[in-house]
Order: structure tokens, then sequence, then C-alpha cells
């Protein structure tokens, strides 16, 4: 049945003669995006996505690129405290740190990200500067910490500290979580309706550029080290003008064994809407990853013209569409 619904889609995503141009250059810099939309648009996961839309939209009102959009998105969501799944007030790994990732993408192929940085209040932000400011994509870890300082971008200076598990990092509501956990230790990291909640967002300006951001914790107790699909360009996020963007909430390891968001691009090349693609993707993500009654995955895109799609493995994954809070159909309704 599954295997019966993707030959379809492959048929219906088959090239064709306009949009198979796009596939002969591997970097499209300089195209320029077809049909620049009427107004802004700005997509981001989740009910947090309402609040984060809100910002870009503001910071677009202001005259502010589509990058500038997601960032400032993506901060407001980073500075949440009852948010338990991104910025410092998260829950942390199973030894009691809280590391997060973050990744920004434009249309142009420009790309900036860090993983598994501690005492970064704005992991987008720094994100921003690995692309803007070096000739790298993804810095982790200390490399990155200490890129930070360098920035002198705000640290939470009890953190660079901190080395004892558990230490003064943990805002108390997750390290009374993480205490309680450590009672059971099952080392059984999931995404599902109680842990979940990484902000993506996808963002297209007047001028039609497009941009894309995710910020997260990951995994609640995972294990020390562990990095997502969200700052791995491909995996939780893509764009790529003039054809669009996607980006990935959910279970990181299943996206990246399928690069989800690359996946969901490549099939707006090959014809089809963001809606097909997201669903296109989403189906992938099961065929790859066996059982999916375990785990969720929503997927997000657009393309130039300011067209959106949502589709996710289960029930239960809102996102906004500017200041809308919408529920996103599923492979398992
Ligand atoms: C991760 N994809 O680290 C992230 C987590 C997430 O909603 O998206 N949660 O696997």
């Amino acid at each position: 049945m599954l295997a019966a619904s993707l030959a379809v889609f492959a048929a219906a995503c088959a090239p064709r003669g306009d949009r198979d141009d796009s596939l002969k250059s591997s970097s499209s810099e300089t195209a320029a995006p077809p049909h620049p939309p009427a107004r802004p648009v700005v997509l981001a996961t989740w009910n947090h996505g309402l609040p984060a839309n809100l910002a870009g939209l503001a910071r677009l009102a202001d005259g502010g690129s589509a990058l500038d959009a997601v960032e400032a998105g993506c901060r407001v969501v980073e500075l949440d405290c009852p948010d338990m799944t991104v910025g410092l007030g998260s829950r942390p790994d199973r030894d009691g740190f809280v590391t997060l990732d973050a990744s920004i993408m434009t249309g142009e192929g420009r790309a900036g990200a860090v993983a598994f940085v501690r005492g970064v209040i704005h992991p987008i932000s720094l994100a921003r500067l690995v692309m803007e400011r070096t000739p790298h994509v993804l810095l982790v870890g200390a490399g990155a910490e200490q890129f930070a300082r360098e920035c002198k971008v705000e640290l939470r200076d009890e953190c660079q500290r901190c080395d004892a598990p558990g230490g003064a990092c943990l805002s108390p509501a997750a390290e009374r979580e993480w205490r309680a956990w450590l009672t059971e230790k099952r080392y059984e990291p999931k995404i599902n309706i109680e842990n979940h909640d990484t902000i993506s967002m996808l963002a297209l300006d007047r001028e039609g550029r497009m941009a894309a951001g995710s910020t997260t914790s990951g995994l609640a107790y995972k294990m020390h080290g562990r990095v997502g699909d969200s700052p791995i360009v491909g995996a939780g996020i893509f764009v790529d003008a003039p054809i669009g963007g996607a980006i990935c909430t959910g279970l990181g390891e299943t996206v990246l064994r399928t690069l989800g968001a690359h996946l969901a691009v490549e099939a707006m090349r090959a014809g089809a809407t963001p809606q097909e693609a997201c669903e296109h993707a989403i189906r992938r993500v099961i065929a790859k990853n066996g059982d999916p009654s375990g785990y969720q995955v929503g997927m997000l895109a657009m393309d130039y013209a300011g067209r959106t799609g949502a589709f996710a493995v289960q029930r239960g994954f809102t996102y906004a569409l500017q200041e809308q809070l919408r529920d996103a159909a599923s492979a398992l309704a």
C-alpha cells in the first residue's frame, strides 16, 4: 500500500520540462526567485511557532530580511523559560547537561550551524555568526563555545564554569524532572507527544528571499554528545532558490537517515507542491525507519511563490502559518 502510493507519487513527481533545468545546476546561487510574494510568509513548528512568527513578521515589517526574521523568531523561543526543549531552560542530557543545536540557511546556499554547545543563550545567532564570519558551516562543542566567546555573544556564565552533572545550568523545573528521571534511568529517548517542540522556521520576504532556521536542545536525557537533525543542513533544514525550503521537527535520528528536509526540497524541484513534498518525505521517513507508532516527525515546506505544506507521522503536530495556529494532517491519522 505504502510502496504503491510512493510509486504513484514518484511518477507524479517525475521531472517536468521547465523544472528539470534546475536539476542541471547543482547550485542555483544566482537564480532569481520566480514570483516574489505580494506579502512575506512565515511558517514555524508547534504552538510556539506563533510567537516566533509574530517576532519574524515584526522584523520583516521593520525592513528586515527573511534571514533576520528567522533569527528573531527563533530567539524568542530560545528565551521562553517554560519551554523545556529549546534554549538553556531545556531538559538536560542523561548526565545533566543542557546541550544545544541550531542551524540557519538561505536560499542562496549560505549556511551556518552549531551543535553540542553549552551556555549559549542564543544558539541561532551563533549559527548565523558561523555562516557570516567563518569559512565553515558547522562548529561543535568546545570549539563552538570558544567561537561564541570570541564573538562576545550572550553566554550564561555559570554554565561556562559548570562541570558537575546537574550543576547550576539547569532550570529548577528541568533539574526536578531530570532527578526524577534518574531514579528510573531508562534510556529510551523518543519523541512523542510529551517530548517535542524544537522550533524550526521558514520565512520568505517581499524581495523573494527565503531563509530557514532551527534551534533545539534535542532529545531529553539523550546520551552526552548526541546531536540530532536540527543542526545538520539537509536533514533538519534546507532551502534552495528558486525551488523552496523545508524544515523538520521530531525524532532526529529518523530524519538524519533520510535527510528529510533535502528530500522535500528535491521533491519540489521535481514538480511536487509543498504539501506533496512533505507527504513524500514523511512517507520516506516511515519507510526507512520501521514501525512509526513510537515516534513523531513533523515537516513543513514552502516554495518561492509562498505556497506552504505540512505533514506529520502522527496526529498532534501543530504549526503556525503567519498569525494562525494549525493542525497538520498525518500519515497515521
Ligand atoms: C532532535 N529533531 O534533536 C530534534 C528534536 C525535535 O521536536 O525536533 N523535537 O532530534
